[in-house]
């Protein structure tokens, strides 16, 4: 059952497909309170827990902390982070009462999931200009389940995309790319992907390649996919300033970017210099920002990851000459002791400055709105605008498309990964909480970057990342500018690297498969364990494993040094370790408590009882996966129902994607 309230006049964000029929009067759950903004207050019980959220930050059950959505561009994923780069407003209370909240809300929108107060949930805007959906349930899975029905069926990349890519910021010229693809191929480690980062750009101009670095640009993306490579390039969200530059000048002819209030470009400075943003709420703009992708697609492209569409600023001419003047009133003043914390603060603080998100409006239909009021939406809409172009220059034709940004909506058009964590080991663990959260709302197809983007990183922890990246749809390996080389050539013993990678490629028919039947029923691909035995108390507080598809669970390893781990079995399992040399063991574990062992260069699985799961022969590509003769892994006696499509075209409603597999 779910049940739709309208207060004021919201933004009509998208979010949500189906027609509901507006409700009148009070709700089932909770008092609103619109006096004073908007604020949601419900009475937890103790042992209530809170899902949701999506791409946010901590535990899988929310309780205890306070979430903010508003899109941030932070690189700094600390503890007390609570904003992130997504904006996923979808909750479940999961206990006495079973019910889940949808707050369709552009701007930013507070979440006190227990933190003023351990036993209230308190949601909060300025505006209260907003629909909410609340949604009855048997339990959070159900809840859950309702949700995803009403907000239309998750993207569905192309099937190489199940493979792993490599990236880092710094490739610049065809030799680093061709460097990469030695440096796996000479391996004998498999690889489907090598992501281009901003500096294949022209002075970080969109949809430009630079002439003198790819000078013929179609024949190298030839001679990759020869390789059975697909190179995927970075599309930013700001434009750059530049006469002659046709992107540019298309755009302020027709009016596409984003004004400020006096009807003049915006102006924000960031990779490129100044950039105006594409005004992608303006379906015209998007229209015209989507079929700018075609240039790229034209020349053998086929996928695409968007970044800094939160947007991210770095400063805005109005920011600048408000610093200039502080510190011309410092030096004038000549004030004896200059605070200059305050300085570096005020320095720091005109990146991604809220004052810039007043600056300037979108035109909507006509009206014109202040960016601030729909802030939530940019990421969404820039990949909506990528999305929408492709299915008309290609109908038939899925493509790679992945997104920084996004909220509720944009789960429709593309993917996401979650932005810039670092080689911490409780990144990992972050990265395993925050997948079945993103599920919740949609998002599928994700994935974390792979031995941690910012800082250092260290063999053991590339590892282990990737023992966990093995399963998590989008499997990248991805790191910043100035830190250490990871790419897993570069570390002693290759094979170890080889193995956790090939154990995926033998993997995919199962993940893949799963994949699609999640996609294809609004189901989950990450589950709780809490969602599939919700009766074993045990089983719902764990946050550390994980359910993937229907037939299996798995427990990364995420501390340094560890030789295993503890783990809890809530029924009886086949414990699963895929090894050296392409070595499989197994042994039947009861329900309950164990310690395992798990080397760093092995991938556990623990497959449910009465269950089998499909294992493929590794290939260096998806596509030469042999998933014709598959072995069957698990309980004698279990069937096993595959999905199999061509992983390029649509043709999903077929029966004939489907086989009975027995053991
Ligand atoms: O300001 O394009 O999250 O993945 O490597 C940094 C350079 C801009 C942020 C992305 C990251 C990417 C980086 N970008």
């Amino acid at each position: 059952m779910i049940r739709k309230y309208i207060f004021g006049k919201p933004f009509n964000t998208e979010a949500i497909v189906s027609e509901i029929r507006t409700e009148e009067g009070e709700l089932s759950y909770g008092k609103i309170c619109t006096e004073k903004g908007f604020s949601f207050t419900y009475e937890m019980e103790d042992d209530d827990m809170v899902y949701g959220l999506g791409e946010a930050n901590r535990g899988l059950n929310k309780r205890g902390y306070c979430y903010v959505s508003d899109c941030s561009d932070d690189p700094n994923h600390t503890e007390d982070k609570r904003s992130l780069y997504a904006a996923h407003n979808f909750i479940v209370v999961s206990g006495k009462e079973n019910f889940g909240l949808f707050f369709d809300y552009p701007s930013v929108i507070t979440f006190d999931i227990g933190y003023n107060r351990s036993s209230l949930l308190q949601v909060t805007c300025d505006a209260a200009d907003l629909a909410l959906y609340v949604i009855d349930g048997a339990n959070a899975y159900d809840v859950v389940k309702q949700f995803r029905s009403i907000i239309g069926r998750s993207y569905i990349p192309p099937k190489f995309a199940f493979g792993f890519g490599q990236s880092r910021w710094g490739y610049k010229t065809r030799e680093d790319f061709r460097k990469v693809a030695e440096g796996y191929r000479k391996n004998r480690i498999p690889m489907d992907m090598i992501y281009m980062d901003i500096d294949y750009m022209e002075g970080y101009k969109d949809f430009t390649l630079n002439e003198e670095h790819f000078p013929d640009f179609p024949e190298f993306v030839k001679e990759m996919k020869e390789q059975g490579i697909r190179l995927v390039p970075i599309i930013d969200a700001g434009v750059k300033v530049e006469e002659g530059y046709s992107v540019y000048e298309e755009g302020v002819k027709n009016r596409y970017f984003c004004q400020r209030e006096d009807g003049s470009d915006f102006v924000a400075a960031v990779w490129p210099g100044d950039t105006h943003f594409p005004d992608v709420l303006n379906a015209d703009a998007r229209k015209w920002f989507g079929d700018n992708y075609r240039v790229l697609i034209d020349q053998g492209i086929e996928g695409f990851w968007n970044d800094m569409n939160e947007p991210a600023i770095f400063y805005s001419r109005e920011g600048m000459e408000e610093l200039k003047a502080t510190l011309w009133k410092y030096v004038e003043e000549n004030t004896e002791t200059i605070p200059v914390w305050q300085l570096g603060d005020q320095i720091q603080g005109l990146a991604n400055n809220h004052e810039d998100y007043k600056r300037f409006y979108h035109n909507v239909n006509g009206e014109k709105i202040r960016h601030d009021k729909v802030h939530n939406l940019f990421g969404y809409n820039m990949t909506r605008a990528a999305g929408e172009a492709f299915e008309r220059i290609d109908p038939e034709k899925r493509f790679l498309m992945f997104s920084r940004s996004s909220y509720v909506g944009m789960h429709r058009y593309g993917g996401i990964w979650t932005g810039d964590n670092k080689s911490w080991w409780s990144h990992i663990l972050l990265n395993l909480k925050m997948m079945p959260s993103l599920n919740m709302c949609g998002f599928l197809y994700t994935g974390a970057d792979l031995g941690g983007f910012g800082a250092d990183t260290t063999r053991d922890l590339v590892l282990r990342w990737l023992a966990l990246g093995v399963f998590t749809p989008l499997m990248r390996n991805h790191s910043a500018i100035g830190t250490r080389e990871q790419e897993c050539y570069q570390f002693e013993n290759t094979e170890d690297f080889r193995g956790i990678i090939e154990t995926r490629y033998r993997l995919v028919p199962y993940l893949y498969s799963e994949y699609m039947k999640a996609a294809l029923n609004n189901d989950m691909y990450f589950k709780p364990l809490a969602f599939v035995y919700p009766e074993d108390d045990f089983a719902v507080r764990v946050e550390d494993q994980m359910m993937i598809g229907n037939e299996i669970m798995i427990a990364p390893v995420y501390t340094q040094n560890a030789k295993g781990r503890y783990v809890y079995l809530p029924e009886r399992m086949k414990f699963v370790k895929f090894s050296k040399n392409g070595q499989i063991t197994e042994e039947v574990l009861e329900k309950g408590h164990h310690y395992v062992e798990i080397a760093l260069n092995e991938v556990p699985v623990f497959i449910r009882e009465g269950r089998c799961i499909p294992v493929a022969k590794a290939a260096e590509t998806v596509e030469k996966l042999d998933t014709k003769h598959l072995e069957l892994l698990g309980f004698e006696g279990a069937e096993y129902m595959l999905y199999e499509d061509d992983g390029v075209h649509k043709d999903y409603g077929n029966p004939e994607n489907y086989t009975v597999l027995r053991k």
